[in-house]
């Protein structure tokens, strides 16, 4: 306990002994030796987090229980409601599971205090009078629920016991709806007198659960007097001493402010309880051609196949990706290899897809998930961009999230303004998460296979429009390293630097330019925007003076801006000409296939571009 509050009063004062190196602080403090993953700011971004932590405690067939804390204010945000449901599944115990069926073993538990921050729940923003009644909206047999005294110790131990045991039981998840109180305000700049009143409060510090406590110890005759002083004087003693310590003791390093933003691990070898595990099935067969060539979106399949034959801890779940194989049929036959425990459907509830990968992962699964398509990333967007790639960070390097978020962009295709969004920029302006992007079959796989053995989180794009593309890929095992770029055409008068279907493009306009101005085009296909390999773009350019930087993504706010803004930075004593982009029109992917042709950019864009600058 000493260590225990002194590590705690240390991260309240951001002290590089604190639990989190000074990283974290009150609202993210987290003690992961002990199973304790983090406490979250994002009111109720915890919840799905949780319930992640609980598929691994199941899958791993670990006999724990999660416990998931969070405020009654939680309880209307809607990635709390997508964990209810997703924790309720009947996949977890109907026939579908019947190799082991058994309900998540979580407990929410509601910290009902009646207010979010000044708001009332009770008879305010919420239409229900006990939040426990959210429960039965979820499962048939309503979930097992109770409304708990929560300002009566015993009455709090008694009720997580028995949620505990019907957990273990395989009868989770259980909601607890446990009443109690706050005293002060929400923060302190909150008196607290505009929205309560004394009676109210003069009211629960009737019932207070230290005193409550002390007086059912005294009346069973366990605790008298002399001992009650002596505690408490114990209790002050030991946390005035770790105060003071931690005041005294040092701050984090200013030069180490972005220390632990990454882990630079990998699993290069699988522990052997979770290595080469027991399949169903032959991998999916994956026919090559004469030139040994398989399809972009086989590839991706291949690789997925491999990477879940050597290790166990490697899960892949998302939108119709089992049975049906996913909308593009690039996870056909997995369900097969693998079975149902590892492959498996979701809810459309994108936000806990990724969240869940996150506490699986914290818990030491290896998830890989998919998002149907890369415009509904923003409905994750907290998941993916607070939660995953923060929490390596946040904690101080105590959790290292190894996930892989894959998600395909639909651009090109005709499906109009939210289906077809080229995002990954976005994502590249988040630190703490890699952005993967392949441009052909052989990239894909061997990226894949890298992200899923990479201890960092990763967002994987993937192009609908490459799906169909075949490329020469191994049967092997190989990975491509994260973090380098790759010379996909070499030249000396021009670099294109580019990535994903644009890398197509800038090939078809380097054979153009080679053909009708004798220019020899190199082409840099970065293949990854996070980790960026900067070294191959400036050491192209510092050999042809001139480039040109091509997406598909819209102009305004694209990755191709971030590296026109390094090569100016660092190589413009090498540049014989501005740098251009190309990109998609600062508009939104129309429906017309016309109109869409014109949104989109080409190699006759980069044509264009190129003959501006030569
Ligand atoms: C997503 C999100 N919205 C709003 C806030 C600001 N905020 C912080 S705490 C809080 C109230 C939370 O109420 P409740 O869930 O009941 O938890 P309590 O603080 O009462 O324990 C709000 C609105 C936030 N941190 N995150």
């Amino acid at each position: 306990m000493e260590d225990h509050v002194y590590r705690t009063i240390a991260e309240l004062f951001g002290k590089d002994d604190g639990y989190c190196r000074g990283r974290g602080g009150s609202m993210h403090i987290a003690d992961f030796r002990i199973g304790h993953l983090g406490a979250n700011a994002i009111v109720g971004g915890g919840v799905p987090i949780a319930t992640g932590a609980a598929m691994a405690q199941r899958y791993l067939e670990s006999g724990r229980v999660v416990c998931c804390f969070a405020g009654d204010g939680a309880f209307a945000n809607g990635v709390v409601l997508e964990a209810l449901n997703w924790a309720a599944q009947a996949q977890w115990t109907n026939h579908l599971a019947k190799d082991k069926p058994f309900g998540l073993p979580i407990i929410f538990a509601i910290e009902n205090n009646h207010y979010g921050m000044t708001h009332r729940s009770d008879d305010e923003v919420m239409g229900v009078r006990k939040l426990a009644q959210r429960a039965a909206g979820f499962a048939d047999n309503r979930m097992h629920a109770e409304v708990v005294n929560g300002m009566d110790v015993l009455a709090v131990r008694d009720a997580v016991a028995r949620a505990a045991e019907l957990c273990r039981q395989g009868q989770g998840p259980v909601l607890l709806d446990i009443d109690t109180y706050r005293y002060y305000g929400h923060s302190l700049s909150d008196p607290c007198v505009e929205y309560r009143t004394k009676d109210e409060q003069n009211a629960w510090r009737a019932v207070d659960p230290i005193a409550s406590f002390q007086k059912q110890l005294r009346e069973a005759g366990w605790l008298d007097d002399a001992t009650a002083a002596a505690i408490e004087t114990r209790v002050r003693e030991r946390n005035a001493r770790a105060a003071v310590r931690a005041a005294e003791a040092a701050d984090p390093a200013p030069e180490e402010v972005l220390t632990f933003l990454y882990t630079d691990t990998a699993c290069e070898t699988v522990p052997a309880e979770f290595a080469k595990p027991a399949l169903r099935g032959p991998l999916p067969e994956i026919k090559r051609d004469a030139e040994g060539r398989i399809l972009y979106k086989d590839a991706i399949r291949e690789a997925l196949a491999e990477e879940m034959a050597r290790d166990s801890r490697v899960i892949f779940y998302g939108e119709d990706v089992a049975d049906y194989g996913n909308a593009f049929k690039a996870t056909k036959g997995l369900l097969e290899t693998f079975g149902r425990r590892r492959v498996f459907n979701t809810p459309i509830s994108e936000a806990c897809i990724c969240g869940t990968a996150v506490g699986a992962a914290m818990a030491g699964l290896r998830p890989v998930v998919e998002l149907m398509y890369m415009d509904f990333a923003l409905m994750s967007s907290d998941q993916i961009s607070n939660q995953a790639a923060k929490w390596h960070y946040m904690s101080g390097a105590q959790a290292e999230l190894p996930l892989v978020i894959r998600a395909s962009v639909g651009g090109g295709k005709g499906y109009g303004g939210q289906h077809s969004q080229t995002l990954e920029s976005v994502f590249a302006h988040i630190p703490g998460l890699y952005v993967v992007y392949p441009s052909t079959a052989y990239d894909a796989k061997g990226l894949l296979k890298a992200s899923i053995r990479d201890n960092n989180p990763v967002l994987f794009v993937e192009s609908q429009l490459l799906y169909s593309e075949k490329g020469v890929v191994p049967a092997e095992d190989y990975v491509v390293p994260l973090g380098a770029a790759d010379i996909k055409r070499a030249g000396g008068d021009l670099t294109i630097v580019c990535w994903g279907p644009a890398v197509g493009d800038a090939l078809k306009a380097a054979a153009v330019l080679k053909q009708e101005n004798g220019v020899e085009t190199e082409v840099v296909d970065i293949r990854c925007l996070v980790p960026f390999d900067e070294e191959t773009v400036l050491r192209s350019v510092a050999k042809t003076g001139r480039c040109v930087v091509a997406s598909h993504a819209v102009n305004i706010g694209s990755f191709t801006g971030e590296i026109v803004s390094r090569i100016m930075e660092k190589a413009f004593d090498e540049l014989d000409a501005p740098v251009l982009r190309v990109g998609a029109k600062n508009g939104i992917a129309p429906q017309s296939h016309i109109l869409e042709a014109a949104f989109l950019p080409n190699a006759k864009d980069i044509v264009a571009a190129a003959r501006r600058i030569l």
